[in-house]
């Protein structure tokens, strides 16, 4: 069993020392951070989620901050989604792409003031991008990096954790994507409703680095009462309920039409990489698609450390790929994302998967995950 080196060139979150004490068990690398993806029970991490109250450090997602009068211009310019009606204390999640009109980052947008926003990103270097972008085509406007950390709080039972936390007036009048600043023992932060699980939750973005270690005790003190303990963002969730992981389901050519973004794509502007993306998708049957997939697999236990991505093929020629498969408690089989060429991805396909032995096949589906039957 490989493992990865501590260091200090790898950034730890405000939270880092608390998962430790915690007993996380499973790092990945993500913004250049450690993320705890595992504290060694993912069956029980995942019924925590889907019936308790979870709390995570995913301080890995890093805030851009835009700060200046070009401020929403700006976020308008670089997102795939039209964010230029976007009011303060509401949030919007926002594809972005390059000048290729190749996704390379899907973060959530919070507009904190008319000058002020955050991208809240996932695995991708966008504070270079979006400097580069400001300094070249002239935006009025600051963009660095802010001492923000989020710390997520999911599941059904974290109303019930935020009420006692925050007061019922917060938890009433809070709306899905709405935000608002908020202190809490001397801990200041700010309080959004979302969080990367169909459970509902919150994520409270602190706003203090020194100060991880209180948040974290605060949360998991008052969450005892519902049973809370830590857990991770989770696949087996997050696939089941159709959220994109960036990097994981998408690969480095991949536009946001490819993976299944176009209803947060709105094209009708001149954002950066539209004339692209159009481009690419002048001739669709050339491009690939992000679908749904039942996994068939042989040995389940090896499918836990088995590398992803896994090569597919139809008739013995290269189609696409298995991007991520994970087991699935709620269908209790073997579910996956595939990104294939659209030829293929007509439900009811199987594809062959030679993976080691370990995948053997998939077969397109397109009824959603999440939906029972
Ligand atoms: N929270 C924060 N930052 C993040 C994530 C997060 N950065 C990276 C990653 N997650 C971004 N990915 C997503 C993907 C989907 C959603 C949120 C983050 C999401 N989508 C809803 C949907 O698809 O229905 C709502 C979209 C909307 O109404 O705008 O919640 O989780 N801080």
């Amino acid at each position: 069993m490989a493992e990865i080196t501590i260091g200090s060139r790898i950034k730890k979150s405000p939270f880092y020392a608390a998962t430790i004490e915690a007993g996380v068990t499973h790092f990945t690398i993500y913004n250049r951070m450690y993320m705890p993806t595992s504290y060694g029970d993912p069956l029980g991490e995942y019924h925590r989620l889907t019936s308790g109250v979870s709390m995570w450090d995913v301080g890995a997602e890093r805030q851009v901050e835009i700060l200046g009068p070009d401020a929403r211009s700006f976020c308008d310019r670089v997102s795939a989604r039209d964010v230029s009606k976007l009011k303060p204390g509401r949030a919007r999640y926002a594809p972005i792409c390059n000048h290729d009109g190749i996704l390379i980052n899907d973060p959530i947008a919070l507009c904190l003031t008319e000058e002020r926003w955050w991208l809240s990103i996932a695995d991708g270097d966008l504070l270079q991008h979006c400097q580069a972008i400001a300094g070249s085509e002239g935006f009025d406007v600051d963009v660095f990096e802010p001492d923000v950390s989020p710390l997520a709080v999911q599941g059904p039972k974290a109303a019930d954790l935020a009420r006692d936390l925050f007061g019922t007036e917060l938890v009433e009048t809070l709306g899905f994507f709405h935000h608002r600043e908020v202190e809490l023992d001397g801990i200041a932060m700010v309080v959004c409703k979302s969080g990367w699980s169909r459970q509902g939750g919150y994520e409270l973005f602190l706003t203090d680095g020194t100060k991880g270690q209180a948040l974290w005790e605060l949360v998991a003190t008052a969450g005892e009462k519902y049973g809370i303990a830590p857990g991770t963002p989770h696949h087996m969730e997050r696939i089941e309920n159709g959220l994109l992981s960036y990097g994981s389901d998408t690969d480095d050519d991949t536009d946001p039409i490819e993976a299944g973004l176009s209803q947060w794509c709105d094209m009708d502007r001149p954002f950066v990489g539209r004339d692209a993306i159009a481009a690419r998708h002048e001739e669709p049957e050339h491009r690939r698609t992000l679908v749904n997939v039942y996994v068939d697999v042989v040995d389940r236990n090896e499918l836990w450390t088995a590398d992803q991505p896994y090569p597919a093929s139809v008739d013995g020629q290269p189609a696409g790929f298995l991007r991520t498969a994970v087991w699935s408690p709620k269908l209790t089989r073997f579910i996956g994302l595939a990104l294939i060429p659209r030829r293929h991805a007509e439900p009811g396909t199987y594809l062959d998967i030679g993976a080691a032995g370990i995948v053997t096949g998939m077969t397109v589906t397109d009824v959603p995950f999440g939906v029972s039957l």
